[in-house]
């Protein structure tokens, strides 16, 4: 305390613009050199890795299922083996499922929600890079075993007792195992300092109610994930147990339960879903306010909504489980609740409706595709609405009909909304437009492509063609339906081709996008694109939900931060009132060092339970090295 008394600490009002860029510039700025970008903790750089490390993903991904596609065009085809085939479409679904669908959504939630919410990192920014990393190890761990044959072949929902030793005593369900508990552990990460970067970061004057949509959607993601990743945590590490050290969680002989699997997979498997689509959910409101050129309509509607599908998605897991021989008055009460669910989703979409109604909307790219969405979501959640149903749902069990449903959902729902939201954001991340010619091509390649893939899976699956099946006769009349389906899944691959294509273009010579190309409202518009190191010179304060429209000449600003030190203003959770200056980690070698650690602390333990053991000391030696404190000034009033 004495020292600070001592010398007044430079701050931001005594500095004029230029000065204090370039300060803020060189506080915040990431290391240079490869060694430097190993230690980086800036929300935009780990943000963008994560972002195009999910993509990659998505392109493996994307390759298994045209390779299935391939297989299934014709009956009787030998292009894979029944082996080969079992792990493919285990590895699609949970590439899909785990290393793209939900670290993209949070990837591009790192990357925005501390520009949207007018800060200048994200809480935690350490975790924030140890996420990455821990993620990244998962989706290798997993490729490599893949590529040494002992890729997961049990399905993306790894049922016990299939998944059991005595079913297959291969590794390939641990490396399953393993690989959920690397990437849940990231999600979980990004769940906490998002949830903290929303309740206590935001700019003065950003009251909960004028938090941006896409910021309320994020944030209700982050809860779903804290109460949903657990449940899958426990579940694959007691197979991995049971598997490993003899325990009998799973196994009915000895006083455990294999329906206890789908239990605690389902109680996270179904709230998967909304931690998919709500994101998408808010890229839409985002989109729309922006092309609508108004604001979304039924602001609180929306919310609300997005709050109640969040609860209500916890309480419909036992409708993947209706097979199984429910009471009867279980099965009525969940048929129920999942009907119930479509009552906020489908109050958001006539609210989107609305605004597009009452709007003067402007047809550009990223509007094509929220149209799509809003499309092939309804299609998607009518499937739903009929699978909800008992005996509709028994009927169809394990059939195309619900490859076809989860499809329409998870690529209607997310996929569209994110492609969309890459041409949104594109321009602010690279400071470069993607065409809008090639976006339309882009977009009706897409759209069509995805209906002549997946349109005609309900009706195969109607005519009793089961889902995980490597191949089928002649006789079965099957054989038309799966081709014109393979061929539209080649001209939906060819879709993201284009896209792949007008990225690689756009970042050489795409036209330059400036601070705000679209007129959009949210604040990360008003920074540079891209935004830099420090995001913004001076913090906004916020007076409208919407404050580039309303505040347009000049936003007002708090100044009183340090220009010596990495410092975030730290307001209240209701009213955003300033309330303390913290200074932020500056970047750090020891998150990598700590995923390296955890990683070998994973990896050994399929093999041996004495990695437990001696995979401890290394970990906490990194943590000893990542929280040793650094000579800090106490934080102020
Ligand atoms: C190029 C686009 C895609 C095509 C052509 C495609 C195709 C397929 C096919 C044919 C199957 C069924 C395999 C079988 O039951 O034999 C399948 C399963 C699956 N797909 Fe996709 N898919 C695509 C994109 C996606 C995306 C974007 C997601 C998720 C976000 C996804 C998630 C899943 C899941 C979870 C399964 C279930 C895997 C299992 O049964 O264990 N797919 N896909
Ligand atoms: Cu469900």
């Amino acid at each position: 305390m004495t020292q600070i008394a001592e010398r007044r600490e430079l701050r931001d009002d005594g500095l004029s613009g230029l000065q204090l860029s370039t300060r803020l510039k060189n506080i915040w700025r990431t290391p240079s050199g490869f060694f430097g970008a190993l230690m980086s903790v800036d929300h935009k750089v780990v943000g963008r890795r994560y972002i195009v490390t999910a993509f990659v993903f998505l392109l493996l991904g994307g390759i298994l299922a045209i390779v299935m596609r391939v297989q299934l065009a014709g009956p009787e085809k030998t292009f894979l083996s029944a082996d080969k085939y079992n792990q493919i479409f285990t590895m699609h679904g949970s590439t899909m499922m785990f290393l793209f669908a939900v670290p993209v959504m949070e990837a591009f939630a790192v990357y925005l929600v501390p520009l949207m919410v007018g800060t200048r990192n994200i809480a935690f920014p350490r975790l924030n890079a140890f996420s990455y990393w821990i993620f990244l190890f998962g989706g290798c761990f997993l490729w490599i075993s893949f590529a040494l044959n002992v890729g997961p072949d049990v399905g993306w929902f790894a049922y016990v007792p299939l998944s059991s030793l005595q079913y297959t005593p291969t590794k390939r369900p641990d490396v399953w195992a393993q690989m959920i508990t690397f990437t849940e552990v990231a999600a979980l990460a990004v769940a906490v300092e998002i949830i903290v970067t929303v309740f206590k970061q935001r700019a003065p004057g950003m009251t909960l109610d004028r938090i941006p949509l896409f910021v309320w959607a994020m944030l209700v993601t982050a809860f779903l994930v804290m109460f949903a990743m657990p449940s899958i945590m426990v579940a694959s590490t007691s197979l991995i147990l049971d598997r490993l050290v003899n325990t009998r969680f799973y196994d009915s002989s000895s006083g455990g339960h294999p329906l206890l699997w789908q239990h605690l997979f389902w109680f996270f498997g179904h709230p998967e879903v909304y931690i998919i689509f709500i994101p998408g959910t808010g890229m839409v409101s985002a989109i729309l306010a922006t092309f609508a050129r108004r604001p979304v309509v039924g602001y609180p509607i929306v919310i609300l909504s997005l709050i109640a599908t969040g609860f209500l998605s916890f309480g419909l897991w036992v409708h993947h489980m209706f097979v199984t021989g429910l009471p009867q008055l279980g099965a009525g009460l969940f048929t129920a609740s999942s009907m119930l669910i479509a009552v906020p989703s489908g109050l958001q979409i006539f609210c989107w409706l609305a605004t597009l109604w009452d709007g003067r909307p402007v047809y550009r790219t990223p509007l094509l595709f929220v149209i799509g969405f809003i499309v092939i979501f309804v299609l998607g959640g009518l499937s739903g609405v009929m699978v909800a149903s008992v005996p509709i749902d028994t009927q169809v069990h394990d059939t195309y009909f619900v490859v076809a449903h989860f499809h329409y959902v998870l690529i209607g729902g997310a996929v569209f909304p994110l492609i969309g939201a890459v041409y949104y954001w594109f321009p602010k991340i690279t400071g470069r437009m993607l065409s809008e010619s090639l976006g339309r091509w882009n977009f009706w390649l897409a759209f069509i492509g995805f209906n002549v893939a997946f349109f005609p899976m309900h009706i195969l699956g109607l005519i009793g063609m089961p889902r995980r099946v490597y191949t089928y006769t002649a006789d079965m009349d099957w054989a038309h339906l799966n081709l014109l389906s393979s061929g539209g899944s080649v001209i939906f691959a060819l879709s993201f081709a284009l896209l792949l294509v007008n990225v690689i273009h756009s970042l050489r010579s795409g036209a330059l996008a400036g601070d705000n190309p679209w007129d959009a409202s949210t604040l990360e518009w008003a920074t540079p694109s891209p935004p830099p190191p420090q995001n913004f010179d001076r913090i906004p304060i916020v007076k409208h939900r919407d404050p580039l429209w309303f505040d347009n000449e000049s936003l007002p600003v708090v100044a009183g931060l340090s220009v010596e030190r990495r410092e975030v203003l730290l307001t209240s959770l209701a009213e955003a009132e300033p309330q303390i200056r913290e200074a932020s980690p500056a970047p750090s070698i020891w998150p990598l060092l700590t995923a390296i650690a955890t990683a070998i602390f994973f990896i050994g333990s399929i093999f041996t339970p004495w990695a437990v053991l001696w995979g401890t000391p290394p970990m906490a030696i990194a943590l000893i090295g990542w929280f040793w404190p650094a000579k800090t000034r106490e934080d102020e009033e």
